[in-house]
């Protein structure tokens, strides 16, 4: 295999331990493979090449663990982590699996409910910071509805804001270097769920109280889930200075939530994502969040992990040579025309500016005229991403 697109530490990849270590049970089948442990899921990746591991805490505690048992299972991560090299960049709480939760944690209507989902919370902070986590993510699988008439959708926004205010507090008070990653999902498990899209969590994130502490984790499947261009999404996060992680995998349009492995559906989209990535100077984590296909066996695990960081890699150098490529970049060049006196005239406002542009004559018949050369550059792209160039 080519060592050209062996990953390095530099590279950044994660898997979260739930990646590897998932058994392939679905609605509709059992478990079909043992799943690798945790300090196997380190051990492997590590000789993979990855450069981390993300956790929910219940990935490595079990929920009903002793206080003594937690501190000896984290001992002999730590130990696993520090023979290996592997860093912990992200951590997250398990708010979703256990049936507590099967109406909400922050959403919940029980107050005891939410209470108790505040504390897991603030307990996996505790867990993600002794692991040397610095980012938080937070994905309210189970922060949705089906009967709205139960539920008031403005009192669910409220007390999300409240969770996140007070935990953004917690973190605050206790000295933590971290900040919180938000990643949204339009529906499923829920019928649906809150805050649905990156688009609704960066408006989310203007209302609460420390908004400089909370950014946005996005997911390839989410966002295509409802029917939105991934990468566009992850742009105006970019433009926020708000793209802290990702959630990188594939999905088939208007499926349910895939986690297919990264870039294995929708080729041309990968392509832009990792252009817009590596172009715009990405430095966090490139985070997988997805999982091998239930026919796979337990070593079909790694051929799957080894995939999505290879796929990268192929897309990364794919990139390079797109904006290298002297006709490609001479057709973009011309779908982009430039004009620095129009372009500082509406870039900011100012009366004298305001006065000059109203008494300009513009012809829109000849502006509609002007060629848009775009046929040629979209099979340039296609034929580079396939190979044919
Ligand atoms: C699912 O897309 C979610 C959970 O797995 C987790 O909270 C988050 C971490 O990336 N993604
Ligand atoms: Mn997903
Ligand atoms: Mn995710």
């Amino acid at each position: 295999m080519s060592v050209m697109y062996q990953p390095k530490k530099e590279d950044k990849f994660t898997f979260g331990l739930w990646t590897v270590g998932n058994r392939g049970r679905d609605p509709f089948g059992d478990e079909v493979r043992a799943g690798a442990t945790p300090i196997e899921a380190v051990r492997r990746l590590a000789e993979l090449g990855a450069y981390g591991v993300n956790l929910h805490d219940n990935d490595l505690v079990p929920i009903n663990a002793t206080a003594g048992e937690r501190d000896r299972i984290v001992a002999e991560f730590k130990t696993v982590l520090d023979d290996t090299g592997m860093k912990v960049p992200m951590a997250t709480t398990n708010l979703f699996y256990h049936p507590v939760f099967r109406d909400g944690a922050f959403t919940s209507n029980d107050p005891a409910i939410r209470a108790y989902a505040v504390q897991k919370a603030m307990r996996g902070i505790d867990l993600g910071v002794e692991l040397g986590a610095e980012l938080y993510v937070f994905w309210g699988g189970r922060e949705g509805a089906e009967v709205d008439a139960a539920k008031d959708p403005v009192s669910a926004v409220k007390r999300m804001r409240e969770a996140l205010n007070f935990l953004c507090e917690y973190v605050m008070d206790q000295g933590y270097k971290m900040r919180f990653c938000l990643e949204a999902k339009p529906n499923e498990p829920r019928g649906d769920i809150y805050l649905p899209t990156t688009g609704a969590m960066l408006g989310f994130i203007a209302t609460l109280a420390h908004p400089e502490m909370v950014g946005l984790n996005p997911e390839v499947a989410h966002e295509q889930m409802a029917g939105l261009c991934f990468h566009h999404a992850v742009a105006q996060a970019i433009d926020a200075g708000k793209l802290w992680h990702i959630d990188l995998n594939a999905q088939k349009p208007g499926r349910f939530d895939q986690d297919l492995r990264f870039a294995s559906e929708g080729y041309k989209g990968a392509f832009f994502l990792v252009k817009l990535l590596e172009d715009n100077g990405y430095d966090g984590p490139r985070h997988f969040d997805a999982h091998p296909y239930r026919t796979e066996s337990d070593q079909g695990i790694w051929d799957f992990a080894a995939g999505c960081m290879r796929s990268y890699l192929i897309l990364k150098e794919k990139v390079r040579q797109f904006n290298a490529d002297p006709e490609i970049q001479e057709a973009y060049r011309e779908a982009n025309p430039t004009d620095p006196d129009l372009e500082a005239l509406i870039e900011s406002y100012d009366r004298p500016k305001a006065e000059t542009l109203k008494a300009m004559d513009w012809d829109p018949e000849e502006l509609a005229q002007r060629r848009l050369a775009y046929e040629r550059l979209d099979q340039l792209t296609f034929e580079l991403v396939t190979g044919a160039r």
